[in-house]
């Protein structure tokens, strides 16, 4: 059943500028993609010392059942996209794989969770590090319970307008996940941690704040860091990131200005600039801690000239650059 939902990649899409078909230093990233299917039961890997694997969430049913504005399942494909010509700046020790995509075509988003989950569990016990594209924030649901099934509880760091800590009765949607992880924590008393940066007052009502204090959730208010200094924000963060053992990151598409990420459901005129987040996000991937990554709500329906899907592209360029740095593979 599972595994129903489960798409392999298809390698026919990774094709571009080639401008050498021999030298690897003139190589793009379609010319150095494999594929990854994660349905065999016999998976043979490429020999290296880091791999990476991108894999899509091609659902927005939790953007449906938040009543946002829904087009984020065709995310995956408009990242992949942006992703074809970029230059590899690594050396051939790293290896990125694309993991095809979890798909939701009937409405049952508890199952393409679970699917979800599977197919990151699948990659750690590859030793493979996970790189998720949305599709819905929902995503993070089941990106989370793929670690946890490795073993791994991670603290969260979302990178967001919301805390997404809403209240739901059976069924979770794109604004519920960091409730529901809680919830499954809580129940195995379990320690969760969760840092929340770029939240917006408009974006989230005075119950969810109180109800984030209460939860032990930090957070940083877009409107604290959009402009002047970092140290002391990042120095919150690095607070935050040196009591995990591992970290896991999730950018909601709507912690940008809408001037930057238009193709989203919550546009934020007030959302924070792209070159600040990645100065959070490359010190957290400094840290060497970080075991995991999504990037979601990404919809091609609402965005100019794919400006979204290319900056969603733009922080997968950076987390694998950063990869590679920490393992001296940067080139
Ligand atoms: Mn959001």
């Amino acid at each position: 059943m599972k595994i129903e939902r489960y798409q392999k990649p298809d390698m026919t899409f990774w094709k571009g500028r080639i401008d050498h078909e021999q030298n690897y230093d003139a190589f793009r990233w379609h010319q150095w993609i494999k594929p990854l299917d994660l349905s065999q039961t016999d998976i043979s890997l490429t020999p290296s010392k880091v791999s990476v694997a991108l894999l899509g969430f091609c659902s927005d049913e939790g953007v449906k059942r938040n009543l946002g504005r829904t087009g984020a399942y065709k995310g995956p494909l408009s990242i992949r996209n942006e992703l074809r010509n970029l230059p590899c700046c690594f050396t051939q020790a790293l290896i990125i794989y694309d993991a095809g995509n979890v798909t939701c075509n009937d409405g049952d988003l508890e199952k393409s969770q679970e699917c979800l989950a599977e197919m990151v569990a699948r990659l750690i016990r590859l030793g493979i590090f996970p790189i998720l594209l949305g599709g819905g924030h929902e995503m993070a649901y089941g990106h989370y319970k793929g670690l946890n099934k490795s073993g791994i509880y991670p603290g969260i760091v979302n990178f967001d307008a919301h805390f997404d800590i809403r209240p739901y009765k059976e069924h979770g949607s794109s604004g519920t996940m960091f409730r529901q992880i809680y919830d499954d924590l809580s129940k195995r008393n379990l320690d969760y941690q969760y840092f929340a940066i770029g939240i917006q007052k408009r974006g989230n009502t005075v119950d969810l704040f109180k109800t984030a204090q209460n939860m032990g959730i930090q957070y940083l208010m877009a409107s604290d860091i959009g402009e002047g200094d970092l140290t002391e924000s990042l120095k919150t963060l690095d607070a935050y990131a040196s009591k995990q053992e591992h970290l896991y990151l999730t950018i909601c598409s709507d912690v940008f200005a809408s001037a930057f990420a238009p193709g989203v459901s919550a546009t934020q005129p007030l959302g924070l600039h792209p070159e600040r987040i990645l100065k959070y996000f490359k010190a957290l991937f400094r840290t060497g801690k970080v075991v995991s990554f999504d990037i979601a709500e990404v919809s091609p329906r609402f965005d100019n000239d794919n400006i979204t899907s290319n900056l969603a592209a733009t922080f997968i360029f950076a987390a694998v650059n950063a990869i590679a740095k920490l393992n001296g593979l940067y080139l």
